[in-house]
């Protein structure tokens, strides 16, 4: 069949909207109908050549919601009609990491997937007869994509697709960070670096949990509004400001550090502030930006020693197939929020634009709307 898609010929060039070929789903696959897609910061990385598993030409988009319309031999758990967010974490409940219960992070199909490959090591997209490459077993940006079965969540029919589409991941990252992975406590102190599509989220995670003191570092002025809305209590504009001067008013903003932290920048000077900032003894920083290609963390082991701890999160330590409709529940029955967060709404052909608002600070998420 054909499909819309917005394709990344080559890293730091605009996507274009072109008509691609799609081959069906192949046995354990299913064709599924994307409505919405959002757009993550992680997109702009891999565009923007960031990314040490970037590939081109490839359809990328990994924050979608859409319709079964095909199903493959075999494939039992969705059936055509059922309305799934696609899952860059997938869940086959068989390989060690699922049944250890220790991660989210299902080794099943990591290895094709890394190579924007199916499970079989085909695409299943092509142009003009060339092979173009899926991205993060997702490819939302396409109108149409295939997908293996262990990488979609069925979700309820009445939820709208402009809004829990951005479950798949932005929403499920930051909430998951702080209830699965940092399992922060009521009456904790929480400090979010970064607050846009990923920080905020993480803001009414901690909310959710009855975290006590929330507080927000951003380095654009005008995400004090959108961290208050949310449920932060203090914010500080650290722009200009040296790495020990961030850190020194955090601590003192927090009782002698944060009993937790969250990097949602990508940037590793701010990650080290953010393990800096905890409180010695039990202070735990969770990393959730992902970094440019090369860049490492460092800190003095002291900061380790004395009890500080450095964890990373991925998904928000969710189980796609088994999470994922439960946060669904949670949007729909008002425990947590998404439709002011979502502040364009464009078409697949505006989709550059949405690119342009999240690099300018304008947007928190662009949904691109099919
Ligand atoms: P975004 O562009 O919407 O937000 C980034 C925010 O960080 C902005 O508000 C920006 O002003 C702020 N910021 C930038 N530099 C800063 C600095 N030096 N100090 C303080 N604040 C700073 O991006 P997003 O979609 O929220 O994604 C955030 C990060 O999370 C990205 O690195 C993305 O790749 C990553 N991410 C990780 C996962 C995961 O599973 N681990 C999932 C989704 C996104
Ligand atoms: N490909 C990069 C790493 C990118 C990365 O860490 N991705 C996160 C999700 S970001 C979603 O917006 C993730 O899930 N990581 C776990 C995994 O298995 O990819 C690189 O550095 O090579
Ligand atoms: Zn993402």
């Amino acid at each position: 069949m054909k499909t819309r898609a917005a394709v990344a010929f080559e890293a730091k060039r605009p996507l274009e909207i072109v008509e691609l070929d799609l081959e069906g789903p192949k046995a354990g696959e299913v064709l599924v109908e994307i409505m919405a897609t959002g757009i993550c910061h992680t997109d702009a990385y891999t565009l923007d050549g960031l990314d040490s598993e970037g590939l081109f030409p490839s359809v990328l988009g990994h924050e979608g919601a859409g319709v079964v319309r095909e199903v493959g031999a075999g494939v039992t758990s969705v059936a055509v009609g059922d309305h799934v967010i696609p899952l860059y974490t997938p869940e086959c409940r068989q390989c060690k990491s699922c049944l250890s219960r220790k991660t989210n992070l299902c080794t099943a199909i990591r290895t094709t997937q890394g190579k924007g490959l199916m499970p079989d090591g085909t695409t299943r997209f092509s142009y003009k007869g060339q092979p173009i490459f899926h991205y993060m077993g997702c490819s939302t940006f396409s109108n149409f994509t295939v997908l293996p079965e262990i990488a979609v969540a069925k979700i309820r029919q009445d939820a709208p697709f402009d809004t829990s589409c951005y479950i798949g991941c932005g929403v499920t990252t930051g909430v998951g960070a702080v209830v699965n992975t940092a399992k922060v406590e009521p009456g904790a102190s929480v400090v979010v670096f970064g607050l846009g599509g990923i920080g905020l989220n993480v803001i009414q995670g901690a909310k959710l949990a009855g975290a006590q003191r929330i507080i927000g570092v951003d380095i654009n002025p005008d995400r004090e509004d959108w961290g208050r809305r949310f449920g932060m209590n203090g914010f500080l504009n650290s722009k200009g400001m040296s790495r020990d001067e961030v850190v020194q008013q955090v601590v003192a903003m927090t009782d002698g550090g944060a009993d937790y932290t969250f990097d949602c920048t990508g940037n590793t000077e701010v990650m080290r502030i953010a393990l800096e900032a905890c409180h010695r003894g039990w202070g735990e920083s969770i990393v959730i930006g992902v970094a440019e290609a090369g860049k490492e963390i460092a800190t003095r082991p002291f900061q380790l020693v004395t009890g500080r701890v450095w964890r990373g999160t991925a998904f928000g330590g969710a189980r796609g197939r088994t999470d994922t409709p439960k946060i669904v529940d949670w949007y729909m029955e008002g425990m947590i929020e998404i439709d002011p967060m979502i502040t364009h709404r464009l078409t697949l052909e505006e989709i550059n634009k949405g690119f342009d608002l999240m690099h300018s600070g304008e947007s928190i998420r662009s949904v691109v709307i099919y």
